[in-house]
C-alpha cells in the first residue's frame, strides 16, 4: 500500500465518522452498531462502572475463540460489537483519522509503538486488570522495547512471517531438487520459485509483512532505515515475480485448499490452515517451516485508543482474556501461542508440543524482534511493494 492509498484510506474513514457511521462495517458485525457514549475521554482508562454496557471491538479476522465473546457478555451484560480487519495498514489509517468508534483494537507491536508515541493510545490502568500478574514476563520484556513499561499494549497471540508448504505438492514440483537449507530460498530464490510457480506461490498482500523478511534475506537489516535497502529488495523481488501467484490477506484458505504450495504467511494462520486440512479429510500436508536463518517475530496486542467511549469496558475484556482458560482458548482454537504464563497448564498437550507454535529456545534466539519503521522507511517499504505487485 502507498502514501496516496493510505491517505485515501484515511480520508474515508474520516468521511464516514462525520457522517455518524464511527467507522463501522455492520455487515460483519456480530450485533448491531454501537452508539457511543459521551464521557471525556482521561488520560487512563476508568473502571467503567459510569459507562453504557457496549464495548466495540476491532480483530483480525480468524482470531477468536469461538465462545469467548458470548461468555464475555453473559458474565458482564456488555454487548460486543465485533470487527474485523485485514492488515495494520488498515487499522492504523483508521486510528490516524481519529473517532474510529472502536474501543479496543489489536494492532502489531511493530505498529504499536509509533501509535504510543503518536498519542494514538490510551494508557492502562492496571489497578483494574488483576489477571495482568498472569502474563509471561519474558515476553513483557521483548514488549517493553515498543511499550517502555508496559503501559499501553497486552500481548494478545503472536507468531512468526514464516514459509508455508504443502509437503507433497511442493516435493512433487521440484521434482528430485533437494529442499534447500534455507526456507526463504523457496520464495525468494528464482531457482525454487521458477518450479514452485506450477504448483502456487502465495504473499500476503501487505508491504509490512514482507519487507522486512526480503530485508532480511538480502542481508540487510529487517527494519532498515536506509532507502537504499528497500530499492534493494524490491531487485531481489521482481526476479521471483514472475513466479508469484496469489496475493491475499491471509494464507488459510489458499493453503488447506491446495490453491497454494508455498506461501509467505503467519505461523498461527499457516498452522490453522493445517488443522482445516485434515478437518477436510483431504490428503494434503501443511507446514509452517522455521527457517534455519530465522523469521520476524510479531506479537499483536489488545489496546485501546486515546478516544475510546468504553475504554473500562474495554480493561473488563482485557482482564477477561487474561484468565488463564481464556487465553489457552486462543492456543487450543485458534493455534496462536498464548503470552499468558498462568494459561499454559491449560494448553492441550498436543499445542503445548507442538514446535511451530511454541518456539524452542533455539529457535527463538533466531528469531528477529519487533522494532519500528521510521516515516521515510514505510514510504520506501510502501512504494516498492506496490512496484512489486504492479511489476509481473
Ligand atoms: N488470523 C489472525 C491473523 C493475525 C495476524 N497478525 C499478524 C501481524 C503481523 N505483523
Amino acid at each position: 500500500m502507498n502514501t496516496k492509498q493510505l491517505l485515501a484510506m484515511a480520508a474515508g474513514t474520516l468521511l464516514l465518522a462525520a457522517c455518524g457511521n464511527q467507522g463501522a462495517d455492520t455487515s460483519k458485525a456480530t450485533t448491531s452498531a454501537a452508539q457511543p457514549a459521551t464521557s471525556a475521554a482521561s488520560v487512563q482508562a476508568s473502571s467503567g462502572a459510569d459507562e453504557p454496557k457496549v464495548l466495540n471491538f476491532y480483530n483480525w479476522p480468524d482470531y477468536m475463540p469461538e465462545h469467548l465473546l458470548a461468555d464475555f457478555e453473559k458474565e458482564t451484560g456488555i454487548k460486543v460489537n465485533y470487527q474485523n480487519y485485514e492488515s495494520n495498514e488498515m487499522l492504523n489509517a483508521k486510528l490516524v483519522a481519529g473517532n474510529s468508534g472502536y474501543d479496543l483494537v489489536v494492532p502489531g507491536s511493530v505498529f504499536a509503538k509509533t501509535q504510543i508515541e503518536a498519542g494514538l493510545l490510551r494508557k492502562l490502568d492496571k489497578a483494574q486488570i488483576p489477571n495482568y500478574k498472569n502474563l509471561d514476563m519474558a515476553i513483557m520484556s521483548k514488549l517493553d522495547k515498543v511499550d517502555p513499561g508496559n503501559d499501553y499494549i497486552i500481548p494478545w497471540g503472536w507468531g512468526y512471517v514464516t514459509v508455508a508448504i504443502n509437503k507433497k505438492a511442493v516435493e512433487k514440483a521440484l521434482a528430485g531438487t533437494p529442499m534447500p537449507e534455507n526456507a526463504w530460498d523457496l520464495v525468494f530464490n528464482p531457482t525454487y520459485t521458477s518450479k514452485l510457480k506450477s504448483c502456487g506461490i502465495a504473499y500476503l498482500d501487505t508491504p509490512s509483512e514482507i519487507l522486512p523478511s526480503a530485508l532480511r534475506y538480502i542481508g540487510k537489516p529487517a527494519y532498515s532505515a536506509d532507502v537504499a535497502d528497500y530499492k534493494a529488495a524490491g531487485e531481489m523481488l521482481a526476479k521471483v515475480r514472475p513466479d508469484v501467484r496469489i496475493f491475499s490477506s491471509t494464507m488459510i484458505d489458499d493453503l488447506s485448499s491446495g490453491k497454494a504450495c508455498a506461501a509467505i504467511g503467519w505461523s498461527g494462520d499457516i498452522n490453522i490452515a493445517r488443522h482445516r486440512a485434515v478437518e477436510n479429510q483431504s490428503d494434503i500436508e501443511i507446514e509452517a517451516l522455521v527457517p534455519s536463518t530465522g523469521a520476524i517475530i510479531f506479537f499483536d496486542t489488545l489496546a485501546i485508543p486515546k478516544d475510546a467511549k468504553h475504554p473500562g469496558n474495554a480493561q473488563k475484556f482485557i482482564d477477561f482474556f487474561l484468565r488463564p482458560e481464556n487465553s489457552a482458548s486462543l492456543t487450543n482454537e485458534i493455534s496462536y501461542p498464548t503470552a499468558n504464563a498462568a494459561a499454559k497448564a491449560h494448553v492441550k498437550p498436543e499445542m503445548a508440543s507442538d514446535a511451530t507454535t511454541f518456539l524452542s529456545d533455539a529457535d527463538m534466539e533466531k528469531m528477529v524482534s519487533p522494532e519500528s519503521f521510521t516515516n521515510e522507511a514505510r514510504e520506501a517499504m510502501n512504494n516498492v511493494f506496490t512496484e512489486f505487485k504492479k511489476g509481473k
